[in-house]
């Protein structure tokens, strides 16, 4: 490659990178739920990574300008609303598997987003893998980003595949200097899917835990649990109680786990986390809502049966088929709320709804019912007292012509 052809391939990058963030997104056609809008393209993809987070830009020292340090995946993205824009704290995973964060923003939330100059330096414990970073802006005046830190687990020193996952924890105020703090001790072997609540609770930081034994197995019972911690700084927990046990035959039976923040409504505390289960063909992740006391956030006070959002279409195909993972939404001041998912942990989506319909779909879509026949029994409910009220209306519809 000469100095100009080189220059044409520069060029060509920067385009195709502009075209990309300038690109515009629309509600896609293929979904009407009446619940939520889904998008016609994923928000932040691999392709949205710099030029210069990738490339040697220099002709010297890389003449055939190729890409030295491959991106492999954007995923799993926390979320906050920052001087008017959206941000994401991206999950990006290099083609050696590491993961890092970087930031980006749009100002609308659903298309346009670019990254910041450069990733995250958050520092280290000694971990070997960072990911799912879940922002939470707490009433003590700081940005805690907390996210899963993975080591080796030197214990089985000839398996190369045993790790330990634990709470890594980072605190800012400006999203650009971050400061480390000691990793979340508790008694659990591997902890992943922990969110800190943004409010104290009797002084003390309440933190969201998903305690387990193995990578799938969460031991007897388990599931979403809570505990408190006295101080950041020396991140220590005790007893975690479960408040969202995974259920035999449900969307969580395998395990589940906690998704973005929790966002305070009137009625109630919403969350929106994921649910697994096996399938002959792995395990298959959806998110769905529901909703905890506005005194007692570790009180779930509304469950709606089944998934909110399970991978669609191309969403099901990926690195990790079958998976929809949300660690990240953003509640605005005028209602609306924008899910941040990520699908098969491949590219970032955005889902858009309100608040005031998540509130409907909690408190009015009714709760599983745990086995074939009582299901059975919901859905003839349904349908018996929609022809009630047809019937009630039937003239009325007959003059409108419907
Ligand atoms: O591959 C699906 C997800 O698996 C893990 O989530 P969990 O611990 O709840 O099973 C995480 O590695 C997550 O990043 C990943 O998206």
């Amino acid at each position: 490659m000469n100095t100009n052809e080189f220059d044409t391939r520069m060029v060509k990058l920067n385009e195709s990178l502009k075209k990309l963030t300038t690109q515009k997104n629309s509600v896609s056609t293929c979904w009407d739920n009446g619940l939520y809008e889904r998008y016609t393209n994923p928000v932040v993809t691999r392709n949205h990574i710099p030029t210069e987070w990738r490339y040697d830009l220099n002709f010297e020292t890389n003449p055939h300008l190729i890409e030295r340090m491959g991106i492999n995946a954007v995923l799993n993205s926390g979320a906050l609303e920052w001087e008017g824009k959206h941000v994401l704290v991206c999950r990006i995973e290099g083609n050696d598997r590491k993961s890092f964060f970087g930031v980006c923003e749009s100002n609308n939330g659903i298309d346009g987003f670019r990254f910041w100059d450069e990733p995250c330096n958050i520092g280290s414990q000694g971990e070997t893998n960072v990911y799912d970073m879940r922002l939470t802006r707490h009433e003590d005046g700081w940005i805690y980003g907390l996210f899963c830190a993975e080591y080796h687990d030197d214990s089985k020193p000839h398996d190369p595949s045993a790790a330990t996952a634990s709470c890594g924890i980072v605190r800012t105020k400006d999203l650009k200097t971050w400061e480390r703090l000691p990793d979340l001790k508790s008694n659990s072997s591997q902890q992943r899917n922990v969110v800190l609540h943004p409010e104290f609770s009797d002084g003390k930081y309440l933190l969201y835990t998903r305690p387990q034994d193995g990578f799938i197995d969460t031991g007897s019972g388990g599931g979403i649990s809570w505990a408190l911690a006295d101080s950041m700084e020396n991140p220590v927990i005790g007893e975690e109680k479960v408040i969202d046990p995974r259920i035999y035959h449900t969307i969580t039976e395998a395990k589940n786990g906690m998704g973005g923040v929790p966002i305070k409504t009137e009625k109630g505390w919403l969350h929106i986390d994921h649910g697994v289960r096996n399938t002959a063909a792995g395990l298959r992740y959806v998110l769905y809502a529901s909703l905890y006391d506005l005194n007692d956030p570790t009180k779930m006070i509304a469950n709606p049966g089944g998934h909110l959002i399970a991978p669609l279409g191309s969403e099901r195909l990926g690195d990790v088929s079958n998976v929809v993972f949300s660690n990240g939404m953003i509640a605005k001041d005028d209602g609306s709320l924008f899910i941040y998912y990520a699908s098969s942990d491949t590219r970032m989506h955005v889902a858009t709804t309100t608040i005031e319909k998540m509130l409907d779909y909690v408190f009015n879509t009714p709760a599983d019912p745990l086995t074939s026949n009582d299901c059975v029994q919901q859905r003839l409910e349904l349908i018996a007292k929609n022809r009630d009220y047809v019937e009630s209306v039937r003239e009325e519809i007959a003059e409108k012509g419907m």
